[in-house]
């Protein structure tokens, strides 16, 4: 049986030797920024630094190679996903940390899956990992970064709703297809917090 911590150590290794050294050190960030939001939330503090360790596993792949993986393993894409393919990573990045990484439990798995997007109703560690991808310490994008950074040790439902706001302007500036799990997620955490 290998703790928790071995486990952590192995899994750094491998996806060092995987990623590019920007993408891991920003994964380092999120792993360290999801144990942080857990020490405020009173959730576990290993299984959110795996799901932050090992969020963008998926990440260095093509668009068009994500979707042929998809393909070949099964993994049904809706078409909102396929029109904006930028959200791919997290739905088969969740299948790699299962089946090539061994990562079993059911929360972290899910919430590698919808980083990207967030969805309605999410878990605790979900909202971890979606706030945290987007606080990390070397994230330096958004305009609304320092609001954030307070707001997520505040109120986990209300960081949901601005940063999907924040998500939903940028897309449309940018013109990029908005995938309808996005959507849903915002109309959920407006209408939850009566907005
Ligand atoms: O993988 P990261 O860069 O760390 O962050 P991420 O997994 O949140 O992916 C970021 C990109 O995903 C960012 O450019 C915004 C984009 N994104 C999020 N929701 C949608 C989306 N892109 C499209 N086209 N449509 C969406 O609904
Ligand atoms: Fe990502
Ligand atoms: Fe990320």
């Amino acid at each position: 049986m290998i703790t928790m911590n071995e486990q952590i150590a192995t899994l750094r290794k491998q996806l060092k030797s995987k990623l590019d050294p920007m993408r891991y050190e920003h994964s380092i960030g999120v792993s360290y920024t999801c144990i942080a939001l857990a020490m405020r939330y009173g959730y576990d503090l290993g299984k959110a630094e795996l799901a932050g360790l090992m969020h963008d596993c998926a990440k260095r792949f093509t668009d068009n190679e994500l979707v042929a993986k998809c393909e070949k393993h099964g993994i049904a894409l809706t078409g909102g996903e396929l029109k904006a393919p930028a959200v791919i990573h997290a739905r088969y990045g969740a299948w790699m940390a299962e089946h090539k990484y061994g990562i079993q439990d059911a929360e972290i798995l899910s919430a590698i899956s919808c980083h990207t997007t967030g969805k309605p109703e999410m878990n605790t560690l979900d909202k971890i990992l979606y706030i945290a991808d987007y606080i990390e310490p070397r994230r330096d994008k958004a305009s609304n970064l320092s609001r954030m950074r307070y707001l997520a040790f505040q109120d986990l439902d209300e960081t949901m709703y601005e940063i999907l706001a924040g998500t939903l302007d940028y897309l449309k500036q940018k013109g990029g297809s908005v995938d309808t799990m996005t959507l849903r997620a915002y109309d959920y955490y407006k209408d939850l917090l009566g907005k």
